[in-house]
């Protein structure tokens, strides 16, 4: 079961959606209310929308048609790096200049105890489906990174998955690691969505497939794909890790990395569109658009 927003009159309305794609609107004000109160009821979020839906028909109305925002105001988006060999090996290629002649940071924090964790967005950076991610005016070299979403409650409990885009500016990461927070945040760096999947409706999170394509003038330009199977570290060790001393608000994403990296000369472009697929929880669409500064 996935749990999406919409706007009807410019209102959100959150909805529950089958497998089968069938949309029903649910009597909670978000995705934190459904699971406060399945908590309050001492049931779960699952139970509690199979309950509220029992008797109700479906909206009239196609998954496609409706016009969808972030499935949740996540407070702060955090994300982990470098949690895929694929990940070392497209940093190695920023940080040496293509050379790739020389042990970096990059293989030792691969190989470290401690993950990389980063600070990545706030709610107000975030954009949500269809709504264009932007591209930083002093950066040459961008790529999206698709990236599978944990949901998290304060307690680092994970509530559910999303797809998350970690737009990511190579040149600038590449020319000194501590420019990272300015090859990461910027106005609408982050994309979150379409839906979030239950936790408790998903049977192993580490065989989930991604897939990101993008398209330029209508044509496919970039086509990859991976899978959770392949994440060198367990969800639960990057939590542990974020909550360390650290307050976790409600409703935080903590996006878990990513294997999936374009061609080294390739780099975003106004008017091309992401799309992120991910097995069971669906596709993150968005265009992309030259930042207004
Ligand atoms: O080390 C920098 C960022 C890594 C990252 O964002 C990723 O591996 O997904
Ligand atoms: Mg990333």
């Amino acid at each position: 079961m996935r749990v999406i927003r919409f706007l009807e009159n410019s209102l959100p309305v959150l909805a529950a959606v089958t497998e089968e794609d069938s949309v029903y609107p649910l009597p909670f004000a978000g995705f934190l209310e459904l699971v406060n109160q399945a908590e309050a009821k001492q049931t779960t979020p699952l139970r509690l929308i199979l309950n509220s839906i029992e008797k109700a028909a479906p909206l009239p109305r196609d998954l496609e048609s409706l016009q969808l925002i972030t499935p949740l105001d996540a407070p702060e988006v955090w994300a982990a790096g470098v949690t895929y060999e694929r990940s070392k090996e497209a940093r190695n290629y920023e940080a040496t200049g293509g050379k790739m002649d020389q042990t970096t940071f990059y293989d030792k924090v691969y190989d470290a105890v401690r993950p990389e964790i980063f600070f990545k967005s706030t709610a107000r950076r975030t954009v949500g489906p269809n709504q264009p991610v932007y591209l930083r005016g002093d950066s040459n070299w961008q790529i999206p990174e698709p990236e599978l979403g944990l949901v998290l409650n304060h307690k680092g409990e994970i509530l559910g998955y999303t797809i998350g885009n970690d737009m990511s500016c190579r040149d600038i990461e590449g020319e000194n690691p501590l420019y990272l927070p300015q090859a990461k945040i910027w106005r609408h760096s982050c994309s979150l969505g379409p839906a979030v999947l239950l936790a408790e409706a998903v049977e192993d999170p580490y065989r989930m497939e991604i897939t990101c394509r993008i398209y330029r003038n209508g044509q496919k330009v970039v086509e990859g794909s991976a899978n959770t199977s392949q994440l060198k570290r367990k969800f639960a060790e990057l939590v542990d890790y974020l909550k360390r001393d650290n307050e976790i608000f409600d409703g935080t994403v903590l996006l878990t990395g990513t294997s999936i990296v374009p061609p080294d000369d390739f780099t975003l472009a106004d008017g091309d569109r992401i799309e992120i697929e991910i097995s069971g929880i669906g596709v993150l669409s968005n265009p992309v658009k030259r930042s207004a500064g």
